[in-house]
């Protein structure tokens, strides 16, 4: 006896296949769908975190350049705050070695001082020791008197005493000064005596015993003419300058603060030169 086998399993499945076929490809492609979502899904959000952490790498490293250079800077400012920390303290050294110095040398200074007080003491002894012996020797001698007595403060040049003033007055009330001191204003007439005057009187001005108020032409105090010598005047000099203000011209003579002369208003008050005679003193 043959038994005739029946698949009845295939047959149904067959049925199966073919009658839910359209609906059997909708799940079959959800499922495949579902199959795919959740890896792609998954590298998407790898990818989303991959992204993201590299661009908060990219933030962290921008921040660690920063502050890696604030740092490198920070270096910087020390190595030079150190240097002039360096310098501030070689300064102080030297500060204080001078200083040392300077106390050592303070005893020395002292003693020169002292020493220059005491010179000066005896320089003006010296003088008036010469004026009291002018003085001895004028009463001895019966008023005639050696070369070279001057009386105090008063210089001993080639037989003449000069006063170089310190107090400033005008031309006419230095001259009336010297006239009342039985001198006059001083006369220069070698080229000795130029030397010797404005060796004494640079870099200061004086009045000198020289006018051309009296008759227009320059005279000495004692009237006697002046010859011009363009050399002892400054350039352009005299030039009877009338643009100060003052009213009228310039008609007296000063040394200027090189030993030359200028011509100057008359009133203008300043340091004087007297001169009188060395027997006479
Ligand atoms: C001044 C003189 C004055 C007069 C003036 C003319 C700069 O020197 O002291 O006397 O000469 O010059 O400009
Ligand atoms: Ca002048």
């Amino acid at each position: 006896m043959t038994t005739e086998y029946h698949d009845d399993t295939n047959d149904d499945s067959r049925a199966f296949w073919t009658k839910e076929s359209s609906g059997s490809l909708l799940l079959s492609t959800r499922s495949r769908w579902r199959e795919w979502l959740f890896p792609v899904l998954t590298a998407t959000m790898i990818l989303v975190l991959i992204i993201a952490l590299g661009a908060s790498n990219t933030k962290t490293s921008n921040r660690l350049w920063s502050a890696e250079q604030t740092v490198s800077n920070l270096t910087d400012v020390v190595q030079s705050l150190t240097a002039s920390l360096k310098h501030a303290k070689d300064a102080a050294k030297e500060v204080h070695r001078l200083q040392f110095a300077v106390e050592s040398n303070k005893d020395q200074l002292n003693s020169v001082s002292d020493a220059l007080k005491q010179l000066s003491v005896l320089d003006s002894l010296s003088r008036t020791v010469a004026s009291l012996k002018c003085s001895f020797n004028r009463m001895v001698n019966n008023n005639t008197l050696e070369a070279g007595c001057c009386p105090l403060n008063w210089d001993f040049f080639s037989s003449s005493c000069y006063f170089f003033s310190r107090t400033s007055l005008s031309w006419d009330a230095a001259r009336d000064w010297c006239s009342g001191q039985e001198g006059h204003l001083v006369i220069l007439n070698t080229a000795e005596e130029w030397n010797f005057i404005t060796t004494h009187s640079i870099p200061n001005f004086y009045w000198v015993g020289l006018t051309d108020e009296r008759t227009g032409k320059w005279e000495w105090v004692n009237q006697t003419p002046y010859t011009m010598n363009r050399r002892h005047w400054k350039p352009h000099q005299p030039d009877n300058w009338e643009g100060h203000g003052l009213g009228g011209t310039e008609d007296c003579a000063h040394l200027h603060s090189d030993g030359r002369l200028n011509d100057l208003h008359c009133s203008t008050r300043m340091q004087f030169i007297c001169q009188k005679h060395g027997q006479r003193s």
